[in-house]
């Protein structure tokens, strides 16, 4: 029998973690058992939770403290038969984590996945190697740049911005995610506009940046749009994925009129993973579930920066967003927010060339503006990958100099 396997942090304040799981198990799928006759049993049994292991970790004063009184905490697994749900996220995250999610003390941290059940998931459409090779780029990190201040401006502006920012050098430019559809700069006009430019750029320097445009809008209308976007030739569709559910990426993701990478925005995320005691962890969410609903791209706050995550956090969507699988593709992470030139050592040293530096402020704030801001991305991974240091590289690189001296460097040891 195939099933789902989620595994939990939960907090008890009755010591009991066995009885705690088990109540679970039976909460979520058949409800109480045991006072029901022997031939209910045996037709439910195939219904029912299976509490898989509970292991009880180290107590923490901090969290007695917090959650008002001495509290046993553990990591819990249970199983959930596949015959319980149809084979979609929003049913498989109400079984395994419906009105569980209410309890307040208990968080969701990974679920695995049956081979037969990820066969409903056929993940991204590029992935890390389709991305590759549209962009012909294998051997270094990408950078990408984001539009900063277009709210309020109209195409002038914005054509002006994604100029500069494509004459820098970055990879891919992508819209902000608080851009939405205006009269100022509507969605197909940005596509429009946006390729002429870029392929200006192109003829002028041989360097073709590519452009996510972001798709907004009603849920209902956004298939409509997106194969619009396609027919207008836009690049990369950005979406804000959280503020519409997964499963509207997912069916973006899987409908083959949609012939281009999309790429996730971690927006509205943090009302549900930042605590220790509640919600989803960073890497089932951002990590894991945005590749299986079909993200190419998944954006996430680095481990430095103005919102950090912890390491192990930004490490682990990382990990799940690339390891290996023999059906899903790799989605690339997208290391984001408040990020300076001064930190590609760190970045790289954490994720390696399999990655997209991202960064608005870091490149719009620099002393010679976004073109002196992504020039400076692209010879700190120039330094990186030539194993030089920061210093050492912007010796010859005026750009990288610059930046350096505004918002400093963290060079890494080895
Ligand atoms: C985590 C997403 C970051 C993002 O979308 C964004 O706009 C970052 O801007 P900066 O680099 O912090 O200015």
């Amino acid at each position: 029998m195939s099933e789902i396997i989620a595994t939990y942090l939960v907090h008890d304040k009755k010591g009991n973690l066995e009885k705690k799981a088990e109540g679970i198990a039976l909460g979520l799928t058949v409800g109480s058992w045991t006072d029901l006759p022997q031939l209910d049993q045996e037709q439910l049994k195939k219904h029912k939770g299976r509490v898989v292991r509970v292991t009880e970790i180290s107590p923490s004063e901090r969290v007695n403290q917090y959650l008002g009184a001495p509290t046993t905490r553990g990591i819990i697994e249970i199983a959930y038969p596949n015959v319980n749900f149809s084979n979609d996220l929003p049913a498989i995250l109400t079984t395994v984590f419906g009105k569980l999610s209410l309890d307040g003390e208990i968080k969701l941290i990974d679920l695995e996945f049956s081979e037969e059940l990820k066969r409903s998931f056929p993940g991204p459409k590029f992935g890390v190697e389709g991305i590759r090779e549209l962009t012909g780029v294998k051997d270094r990190p990408y950078v990408m740049s984001i539009f900063k201040g277009v709210i309020g401006r109209d195409l002038t502006y914005l054509s002006n911005q994604l100029r500069d920012q494509a004459l820098s050098g970055v990879d891919f430019i992508k819209d902000d995610e608080i851009l939405f559809e205006n009269k100022l700069t509507p969605f197909e006009d940005r596509i429009r506009v946006g390729k002429s430019v870029l392929e200006n750029v192109s003829k002028e320097t041989g360097h073709r940046a590519l452009y996510a445009v972001n798709l907004s809008g009603k849920t209902f209308d956004l298939k409509a749009k997106a194969k619009r976007a396609v027919e207008l030739g836009a690049d990369i569709l950005l979406f804000n994925v959280f503020a519409y559910g997964l499963d509207v990426l997912q069916s973006l993701a899987e409908d083959t009129e949609i012939q281009i990478p999309i790429m996730a925005h971690p927006a509205v995320s943090g009302a549900i993973t930042p605590s220790e005691f509640y919600g989803i962890s960073n890497e089932l969410l951002l990590g894991k579930l945005v590749r299986y609903a079909g993200a190419d791209f998944s954006l996430f706050p680095s481990p430095y920066g103005s919102v950090a995550l912890p390491k192990e956090e930004a490490l682990g969507i990382a990990q799940a967003l690339t390891q290996k699988d023999n059906k899903i593709k790799a989605s690339i992470p997208v290391p984001s927010a408040g990020i300076h030139p001064g930190l590609v050592p760190a970045l790289y040293q954490d994720l390696g060339k399999e990655s997209v530096i991202n960064a608005g402020g870091g490149i719009h704030g620099h002393a010679l503006g976004a073109v002196g801001g992504g020039r400076a991305f692209r010879q700190a991974v120039d330094a990186v990958i030539k194993d030089k240091s920061l210093s050492s590289h912007a010796e010859s690189n005026r750009e990288l100099q610059l930046a350096l001296e505004q918002w400093g460097g963290v060079e890494v040891t080895k």
